[in-house]
């Protein structure tokens, strides 16, 4: 496949004009790849390389591998640092060492006429890093006259994705197409967009990936078995390529559903010996296996609580069949009761994983990592960040964010998610006095954490441009680039995106990057108001049924009657979720008076005519951002329609389309929202404007 959407971000058409160009120029000429040995990730770098610059200089360069070239001038010395020699390159041999493994150095050498250019990593994917960042540079920036002076390293250790693909071709909460991982319960080893799925994720730092879906069905479950690893085996060789490790889910009851035990209890020895012989063997077919991704007790999934064993003992099951080989178990903490009575006003769903997990902290091996959503409930337009995020400092901690749209309008609304996630990772929890911020304790630097990081649902499917909406390449890309460096601006994410994907007409970066940023902000002010949350059509998750969720199992409420709206979660009159909090927090969010506006009736249940901080009552507040949100969308359509002739067709008519939809959908939400509102509480819209 060759069309824009496919390329996604890394279409390099010819962009690489700009006046300092001339001076560098001699050095696109030629690449020397020090040292000479290539394979693996090395080789990925250096034909990325290659190609980049072939398709933005429209010139092929020679690429050479002799060592004793180095002295040349007017080049790209690529290596890695430690086996290239530095002399020449700017580069002190102290400073390179300081960095990570991942990190990379990518710098200028000016010597009057000559000039060459120096990307060096500490490691072969450090190499690539820098390769791919370089080509970003000249993509976004070109070259100036200074060149470029660049190091980078990771924030985060651990940088995943999580795949929901089914083995018959479904993606749980795809939106994007079917699974292009699996047809008919086999792999699709072979496939090239397998591939080519591994070199966009690469572009953007992802170093991790689990490749079928936490809920693991019958077929899935035996992925660990000679059935499937020679498959499974082909597909982790592709992503190794890329530098990327392969992880599996695994269903907890896997001796069970095999029909090989009659139990699945993690302290029966049975048990145990049967989780090595499947760690064994899998890593005889992947022996850099990356390790188990576990979603136990959880949504009806099994789990160690069937035999009367805690998350601990299951986890640590797990994880002493992969310590051997060096594989970690990820281990998921979105357990609640899915069988709630919607009447027992005394359970909380939001406070179900503290509870859970806050109690085991030091009961878990140091290769199991627990793998945390960012929000207590479950990748709302709008949560506080959970509580239990860096609560345990004894037990390995990753965050996990959802790039699928599931509740943020399924890839047919534009919600570019980079703003909320920087929101999260920029959330100081204070467990450690001031400053304790969610990104600092992914990094490991709050708590000292042997494995942690960031992982996410991925959105991706076999639509010829991956993501259903073009728009929604932007969050996959973001979600690299952000979790590569979380003190990037979200703008200028949007903006770098925009520029490699649409090209750099004024016009058009203006206006795609507009959209993006106000994105979130108008999906959220049209639907669920003031952190409620849900409020969509039960189990699809798209569109508004404000009371789909009310009296249902899920523990999902928003208590809304004729006086007020809300749930309690205060320590005073509710369910003392806001205990779980670093007790300068809990007490923000326990005061009406310091509660944040957007997350009021996520914390609080109130009347209708109380004031928010911003003046407005929440009944106004509610009918006036569900009219803004709807004026917003048009006004971004309307401002998209004016880039007719600066987009290719087919884009210029897909995202139009997709554009259409969101608008006649936002209406929906609007007028079912304000609607609703209206007839529970009898009070009318200030200005009058229509309500049915
Ligand atoms: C994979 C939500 C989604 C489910 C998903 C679950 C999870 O409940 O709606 O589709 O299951 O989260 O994260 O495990």
């Amino acid at each position: 496949m060759s069309s824009r959407g496919y390329k996604a971000w890394l279409h390099y058409e010819g962009q690489l004009s700009n006046k300092g160009l001339a001076k560098w120029a001699d050095c696109f000429r030629s690449i020397i790849c020090i040292p000479g040995e290539r394979g693996g990730v090395l080789n990925t770098a250096i034909g990325e390389l290659a190609s980049g610059i072939e398709a933005l200089t429209g010139n092929k360069p020679e690429v050479t591998d002799a060592a004793s070239a180095v002295d040349r001038k007017r080049c790209i010395a690529a290596g890695i640092i430690g086996a290239m020699p530095l002399d020449g390159l700017a580069i002190s041999l102290a400073e390179a060492e300081q960095l990570p493994d991942e990190g990379f150095i990518i710098r200028t050498i000016d010597n009057g006429d000559l000039c060459s250019i120096a990307i060096a990593g500490r490691s072969e994917r450090g190499l690539m890093y820098g390769v791919f960042h370089f080509l970003r540079l000249l993509q976004t920036e070109g070259i100036g006259e200074n060149g470029f002076n660049v190091v980078e390293q990771p924030a985060f250790r651990l940088r995943m994705l999580n795949q929901w693909d089914n083995m018959d071709g479904s993606v749980e909460r795809g939106y994007a197409g079917r699974s292009i991982f699996y047809r008919n319960y086999e792999l699709l080893a072979r496939s090239p967009r397998i591939k080519d799925y591994a070199r966009l994720l690469a572009s953007v730092g992802i170093n991790g990936i689990a490749i079928n879906n936490v809920n693991v069905h019958r077929q899935e479950t035996k992925l660990i078995t000679e059935r499937y690893l020679p498959d499974v085996a082909r597909v982790a060789d592709t992503f190794r390529a890329y530098g990327i490790r392969l992880y599996l889910s695994v269903n907890f009851a896997g001796p069970l559903e095999l029909g090989e035990l009659d139990t699945a209890d993690p302290l029966d020895p049975r048990v145990q010996a049967w989780w090595k012989e499947r760690a064994n063997e899998v890593y005889s077919y992947v022996p850099d296996f990356g390790g188990f991704l576990v979603k136990a007790d959880s949504e009806n999934r099994p789990g160690p609580f069937t035999y009367g064993r805690d998350h601990a003992d299951g986890a640590n099951m797990l994880a002493d069949a992969l310590a051997p080989y060096g594989g970690i178990v990820l281990w998921r903490c979105f357990v609640y009761n899915c069988q709630q009575d919607w009447r027992d006003r005394s359970t909380d769903r939001a406070k179900a994983a503290y509870d859970h997990f806050r109690p085991l902290d030091g009961r878990f091996r140091d290769n199991v990592i627990l793998q945390i959503k960012n929000g207590p409930m479950d990748f709302q337009v709008r949560e506080p960040v959970s509580p239990l995020f860096g609560a345990m400092p004894n037990t390995n901690h990753m965050m996990e964010f959802q790039v699928t749209q599931e509740y943020t309008g399924q890839q047919r609304h534009v919600c570019f998610l980079v703003p909320q996630w920087k929101e999260v990772l920029d959330f100081d929890t204070r467990l450690k006095g001031e400053g304790t911020r969610v990104k600092d304790l992914a990094a490991g630097k709050v708590h000292p954490y042997t494995h942690c990081g960031v992982t996410a649902v991925s959105n991706i499917g076999d639509d010829d441009n991956w993501t259903g909406h073009h728009l929604a390449q932007s969050n996959l890309y973001g979600y690299g680039r952000l979790m590569w460096n979380p003190d990037l601006e979200a703008e200028a994410i949007a903006e770098e995106w925009t520029r490699q994907t649409f090209g750099g007409d004024a016009a058009v970066v203006e206006t795609i990057t507009g959209w993006l940023m106000e994105s979130w902000g108008t999906y959220e002010s049209y639907t669920a108001p003031l952190g409620v949350g849900w409020m969509v059509t039960p189990h699809y998750h798209y569109g508004p049924d404000v009371d789909g969720y009310e009296y249902s199992k899920w523990g999902t409420y928003h208590f809304a009657d004729w006086k007020g709206i809300g749930v309690d979660r205060t320590q005073a009159t509710g369910t003392g979720y806001t205990a779980q909090y670093e007790a300068e927090n809990a007490r923000v969010y326990e005061n009406l008076a310091t509660c944040p506006d957007e997350l009021l009736l996520f914390f609080h249940h109130v009347p209708y005519i109380h004031k928010l901080h911003s003046g407005k009552t929440v009944i106004q507040h509610i009918y006036d951002t569900h009219f803004e949100g709807v004026q917003r969308v048009e006004a971004q359509l309307a401002s998209w329609l004016s880039l007719e002739g600066k987009i290719d067709e087919e884009r210029f008519r897909h995202v139009t389309g997709r554009a259409k939809e969101q608008l006649e959908n936002a209406k929906l939400w609007r007028d079912v929202i304000n609607t609703y509102f209206y007839r529970k509480s009898g009070i009318s819209d200030e200005q009058g404007r229509t309500i049915y």
